[in-house]
């Protein structure tokens, strides 16, 4: 049984959290959330941090007392400096309660790199852990839409650098630019993007916690992620009917099955696939056959089966990167933005000018 924490940074990873709550607790009646146990066969412990206080009262399935609100007026603006200064003034409240919490046995951080409190707290808060803890700490970070403008661009751009270079082990993208076909507007496309996210984080907890036919653990998921360029990302597919098992994981694989935009054969380095389902639709040769094409492809392949009476083929694929054109194209739009931002601030100053102008009515009043 493992003890899994899950933290969620900002409003997007406290929102992404709350969908992980919300499935967790599916099936229970509605007031399940104030005293019964949850769906998970680890324990598992949920957090969700936040500057703004509305962010964190908009949350339906996280228990209050998992909630920690981090008084800043209302959240840091999408500035990263100061979301890092909050940070550190609050970083010892933040500490305790998570020391309070227990022991872990692995971490999970979910952010946007984007916005400002969530991106500039997670790096830092995972350097806490990696200080403190033994346990393995992976970072699950959203992607903004290409145009949600400069500043989301330059934080995302800086955030993934500082959270890699956090001693975190390992990051896991989800790229809402990729995922945006999914929703009609964008709520919807954040809920949609977010349930997406939260069912394959439990089928990653249920896969590392599970007696299976064939066994992936935790260690083989530390293996996974610590290969590659420190940059994974997961493929999903479930079936709605019977469907033949080699189809289910090559649609894990392909880009309607990827939270991020990649060429798994190309790309990945190396990879844990985990297949659930009743016995009875898991063919073992096809799953070796699937398995060994992706593993002749890249390198390693990790294979799972968890047996699930009645359940139609689902299939998780985690997927370490060693390359990613997607996130070289983010960073040089990113750079782009970045000089935008750098010249805007050199014609604000040469706005001095307007002071200038200004002066000229200095000790003067209007004349009627
Ligand atoms: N997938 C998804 N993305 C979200 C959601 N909410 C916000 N985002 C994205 O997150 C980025 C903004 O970051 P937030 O998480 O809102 O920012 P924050 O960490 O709260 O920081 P500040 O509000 O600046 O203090 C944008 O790129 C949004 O598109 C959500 O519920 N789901
Ligand atoms: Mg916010």
């Amino acid at each position: 049984m493992l003890n899994i924490l899950i933290v969620g940074n900002g409003q997007c990873g406290n929102r992404i959290l709350d969908a992980v709550n919300k499935q967790a607790f599916a099936g229970k009646n509605k007031f399940s959330k104030f005293y019964s146990q949850q769906k998970f066969k680890g324990r598992v412990e949920t957090i969700a941090v936040n500057t703004a206080k509305n962010d964190l009262k908009e949350l339906k399935y996280t228990k209050a007392k998992d909630r920690i609100h981090i008084p800043h007026l209302h959240g840091v603006g999408a500035n990263r400096n100061v979301g890092k200064q909050v940070f550190l003034d609050n970083k010892d409240i933040i500490m305790r309660y998570i020391e309070e919490k227990g022991n872990f046995d692995v971490a999970f951080v979910i952010t946007s790199a984007s916005g400002g409190t969530g991106s500039s707290f997670t790096p830092m808060l995972i350097k806490e852990l990696k200080e403190r803890y033994d346990f393995p700490v992976y970072a699950i970070v959203v992607l903004p839409f290409r145009e949600e403008g400069t500043l989301y661009l330059q934080n995302a751009a800086f955030s993934l650098r500082d959270i890699r270079e956090s001693g975190s082990d390992g990051i896991i993208l989800s790229d809402n630019q990729f995922l945006k076909q999914l929703g009609g507007n964008v709520q919807s496309a954040y809920d949609g993007i977010n349930d997406m996210i939260a069912e394959r984080i439990l089928f990653l907890m249920d896969a590392l916690d599970s007696e299976m036919m064939m066994v992936t653990d935790l260690g083989d998921f530390k293996t996974v992620m610590s290969g590659g360029a420190g940059i994974a990302t997961i493929g999903f597919y479930k079936s709605s009917k019977d469907v033949p098992v080699k189809t289910a994981i090559q649609k894990s694989l392909s880009p309607a099955g990827l939270l991020f935009s990649t060429d798994v054969y190309e790309e990945a380095s190396r990879a844990m696939v985990i297949i659930k389902g009743d016995k009875s639709y898991l063919s073992i040769d096809d799953i070796s056959n699937e398995v060994e094409k992706l593993s002749g492809a890249i390198g390693h392949v990790f294979k799972g089966i968890i047996i699930r009476n009645g359940v139609y083929p689902q299939v998780l694929a985690v997927l370490t990167l060693e390359s990613t054109s997607e996130l070289e194209k983010l960073y040089s739009i990113a750079v782009e933005a970045i000089h935008q931002e750098r010249d805007k601030k050199t014609r604000v100053e040469t706005e001095k000018e307007i002071e200038k102008a200004f002066s000229q009515i200095n000790g003067l009043e209007p004349q009627y």
